[in-house]
């Protein structure tokens, strides 16, 4: 009976496996992307102190590119989190900007003390939605003649509150001079930070 048993549990097991690994390393949409990390969000999901918005009010670090910017984060009836963000620098007009979430709620020393990208899951580098990259990698943002740009994303990596390897509290969302290239490890060589807002509840 056990040899039995052990011949039906097999192939259910590496079929199993074939399917995950499937997921995991040829589909590389959004969509695939988010779906490979709703458990995450239901385990972050079921903990307490979560909340439905946060926003981060950016401001300059520099004054030769002054500017500013507002990011808004509302959880979504899906239960992914929708980052809604407005950068205005007149000085980058016309130029595509790089955001990113850097780890530590910080922007002294220019920028500086918010440390690297956030990178709760210990990923390489990328563009968003591909098939690695940090869940503060959100891209690059093109500003028109004003120098204003906005982009709206929304990931099941993030929660607003809750397990820290979701949580965008306390992160810093930073606005960079240059492009992201979304392959230069680890920073996709998006240049020196002009701006910088902490992520707080609303
Ligand atoms: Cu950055
Ligand atoms: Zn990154």
């Amino acid at each position: 009976m056990k040899k039995t048993s052990l011949w039906l549990t097999l192939p259910l097991f590496l079929a199993v496996t074939a399917a995950c690994t499937n997921t995991n390393t040829t589909d590389t949409s959004h969509d695939s992307a988010m779906h490979a990390d709703s458990m995450a969000m239901d385990t972050a999901g079921s903990m307490t102190g979560m909340a439905d918005k946060a926003h981060a009010d950016i401001a300059s670090t520099k004054t030769d590119t002054a500017g500013s910017g507002r990011a808004e984060f509302t959880k979504r009836d899906d239960g992914t989190i929708e980052l809604s963000l407005n950068v205005d620098f007149p000085k980058m007009a016309n130029k595509s900007v790089a955001v990113h979430l850097h780890e530590h709620g910080d922007c002294g020393d220019a920028g500086k003390g918010a440390h690297g990208h956030w990178n709760p899951t210990n990923e390489a580098h990328g563009k968003w939605g591909s098939a690695a990259y940090h869940s503060g990698d959100i891209g690059n943002v093109q500003l028109d003649s004003e120098g204003k740009g906005t982009v709206t994303v929304s990931s099941n990596r993030w929660t607003i509150g809750g397990d820290e390897k979701t949580n965008v509290l306390g992160r810093a969302v930073i606005v960079h001079s240059g492009v992201d290239d979304y392959k230069t490890q680890p920073t996709g060589d998006a240049g020196s930070r002009i701006g910088c807002g902490v992520i707080s509840g609303n």
